[in-house]
Parts: C-alpha cells; structure tokens; sequence
C-alpha cells in the first residue's frame, strides 16, 4: 500500500480511488503496526481523492473491519462498501448511498454509478439454503442480482455516465498467481453473468493475478479486470504486480497495469544433489542480492545426509530470504509372500526370484560355490572373471554376467532375516 501511495504521488492523482476488497489478509490487533500503517495510508488516499472501499473475504477482512474506515475524516468523502448497493459520486465529491440494493431511480446530478457487491459471505448462503445447497446457488443469486442491476446501468449510460460494478470474488476459468486456471463448481461469477450487469468496467478483487477481459457488442468496450495483488506473496508467482488505472467513460472502459515494486523470487533447482560448484556459477550468472531464494532438490534417501545446507546458507548470504525445498526419494521395498516359510537358502531364492521375475539359476550357483569353495577362492573367481569381462566386453561371458548384474542389483530386496542358510 505504501509503494502504491508513492506511485500515486509520482503520476497524477486519480479522480477517485477503488479499493475492491483484501486490504487486510487476516483479523488486525487495533495497537499493530500494520493497522495503523493501513489507516494513515488510506487516510493519505481520502486527503487526495474520494475513496471506495469494499469488503473482501471475510476471512480476511472480519466484520466489522472497515467500520473504522468510515470515521476517518479526510479532505474528500470514503465510502465502504459492506452490503450490497449502489453509489453515486456527485460532482462536489459526495457519495449518495442507495436505501436498498439498488437506486429505483438515479439521484439528481451523480457524475459516475458505482454499484457495489461485497465478497459472499458463504456462511450467509449455507445457513439459508443448506450447506449443500450453498455451492451452486451463491452462482445463481449472483447471476440474478447481476442482472437485476442491468436496467440502471443502462438508464446511467443513456445519461452519459460511466457505470462501474466494483465486486470480489473469483471468475470461472480465470488463472491464479500461479497460473493455476479456475474451474471449480462454486465460484461466484463466469464472466457472462458480469457482462449481464451492463455495466461498463467491472472492478474486482481476490485474485491475486493481474488479467482482464473485454467485450465490445455495441455499447462500447466493456472490461473486467482484477489488478492482481500489489505484493508478491509466494514463490512461484508470475508476472507484474501493481494497480489498475481505469479509464472509463459512458461507453467506453480501458485499464492499465501500473507496476509497483515487488519482492524478486529466484527458483534454483537441482535434478540430485544439489552441487555447490554449480549453484555457485549460477549465482554468478545470475546474483540473488536481495532475492528471495528457493532451492529445490530431490534426493535418494540414501543421500539425504550429504546436502550441505550450511555451504548453500553460506552462498545465497545475500539473498532477503532462503527457503530449502529438499524432496527424499523413498527407497521401495517389496515384500516376497511367502519367504519366510521357505525352509533352505535355495528355497528362499527360489520364492523371491519368482516375484521379482529373475532366474535363480545364477544365485544357486553362487550358494553352491559358498557351501563347497573357501572365501578367497571365490573372491579371486570373481576379480579374474571381472577381468576376463573388462578385457572382452563383447566375449562369451557378456549374458553371464548381465545376469549377474540384475540379480545383485535386485537383491537388495531379499529378505534373510528369517531361518539360517541350509
Ligand atoms: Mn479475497
């Protein structure tokens, strides 16, 4: 919110300022920081400009929250949005409220129409409808007060004012910071049922992705848009963070992205272990000072001892923040039914080459040479075969010891911690 102020100070000040919910991410203690920073910012914004703000998610901004809004008391007038209505904004800076939710007839001498819907209170619709109910039918209300507010837009329209819908919530199929698209059954608007209002630029909040749609069926260019989240919260998150500058006529709407500064996220990610020699070439090519880091790696579990999250710590010491992200491969161990009641080795080798679908030829043999040869004349078989191999790797001892090979590597897997060795 700071950033923006600044960046509002930099350009031209608006005429008038939308806030469309989520100014808080969680309930404020009245003594933190963090509620005094926002009030005197939006006390700063109510000095320059008339000010609209609407109630977000609930769970973020509780009820209640923008109550204290309402008694701030700047140079020009802040309306908050909490219910369902319409507001007209006279030409001396004035909000006019309507009784209910919507103006029966326009006010004398409003030079734009704000209609306004707050983020759905879920809990609202379940306790009215039934829990069940509630996914499908906060679509359908939406979708009819949409379009119950369509003839005073049009009637604004005919007198040549800009007509803005300002609401929070979540379009069907839009993409979220992490380009994850939307298309659950129970959001609360399609992009047709807020072209169905009629009004000119629609203003919404919650997602935390920048993106806009337009229409042009004859009354003029029409847009929906979401300015995205002015922080970059998460890692992963993509694209510009900022606000939206509108320019909306009485049949016209444009906006446009203004950048804000925002936290820089780097992602480093290694297939293995991470390799220090690489990460730091890497941070060479590309420096983290003042970066916020994730590094990724994905390991064997045999190997999750030997990252050296220090060294890495160690490299990445000026970067704003680091987050290890270090993913263990299970090793799979696969149980062979039936081995346990196998009487002799032989017998034992036998049920687990049949489930894991080796030969056990090979490995009997190799019982046989322990149960008749000493130890070092096995081992000095098998460094001269090894060497035999080496020197002719295409020779005719090539598919011996291929077999060799598999039944050592999936031997890991046997199981002889039951009955001894006949
Ligand atoms: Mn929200």
């Amino acid at each position: 919110m700071l950033r923006l102020v600044m960046l509002c100070l930099a350009h031209k000040i608006p005429d008038r300022l939308v806030i469309s919910g989520d100014s808080t991410d969680h309930a404020l203690h009245l003594h933190s920081p963090s509620a005094v920073a926002l009030v005197s910012r939006v006390r700063w914004l109510a000095d320059h400009c008339p000010v609209l703000m609407l109630q977000g998610t609930w769970s973020h901004e509780p009820p209640g929250t923008l109550s204290v809004f309402r008694e701030l008391g700047g140079r020009h007038a802040l309306h908050v949005a909490d219910r369902i209505g319409q507001v007209g904004l006279t030409a001396a800076g004035e909000w006019v409220v309507s009784p209910g939710w919507s103006f029966g007839a326009l006010p004398e001498g409003p030079v734009a129409l704000f209609s306004c819907l707050p983020s759905v209170n879920r809990a609202a619709i379940a306790a009215a409808v039934g829990a069940a109910d509630a996914a499908g039918a906060t679509g359908e209300h939406v979708s009819a007060l949409l379009r119950g507010l369509a003839p005073s837009h049009a009637t604004a329209r005919q007198l040549g004012l800009p007509t803005l819908l300002v609401s929070h919530g979540t379009v069907f199929g839009c993409t979220t910071e992490h380009g994850v698209p939307m298309a659950g059954f129970d959001h609360e608007f399609t992009t047709g049922s807020l072209f169905d209002a009629g009004a000119q630029a629609v203003l919404l909040g919650h997602i935390h992705r920048h993106q806009c749609w337009e229409r042009d069926d004859g009354d003029g260019r029409r847009c929906i848009a979401y300015p995205g989240s002015i922080g970059r919260f998460h890692h992963g998150e993509a694209g510009d963070k900022g606000f939206l500058l509108w320019q909306v006529g009485s049949d016209s709407a444009t906006c446009r992205l203004e950048a804000t500064p925002a936290r820089r996220t780097v992602d480093i990610c290694f297939d293995g272990k991470p390799d220090l020699g690489a990460l730091r070439a890497a941070l060479v090519a590309q420096p983290v000072e003042g970066a916020w880091v994730r590094l990724r790696w994905s390991v064997p579990e045999e190997e999750r001892n030997g990252v050296d999250r220090a060294a890495m710590r160690e490299l990445l010491a000026g970067a704003a923040g680091v987050q290890f992200e270090g993913r263990i491969l299970p090793v799979v161990r696969v149980r062979s039914g039936g081995i346990g009641q196998a009487g002799a080795m032989r017998d034992k080798v036998a049920a687990w080459a049949g489930v894991v679908g080796a030969r056990p030829e090979p490995l009997w043999s190799c019982l046989d040479d322990l149960a008749a040869c000493e130890t070092q004349r096995i081992v000095d078989d098998a460094l001269a075969e090894q060497e035999a191999a080496t020197i002719d790797a295409q020779g005719p001892d090539g598919e011996a010891a291929s077999d060799l090979k598999e039944v050592e590597l999936a031997g890991d897997c046997i199981d002889v911690s039951q009955g001894a060795p006949a």
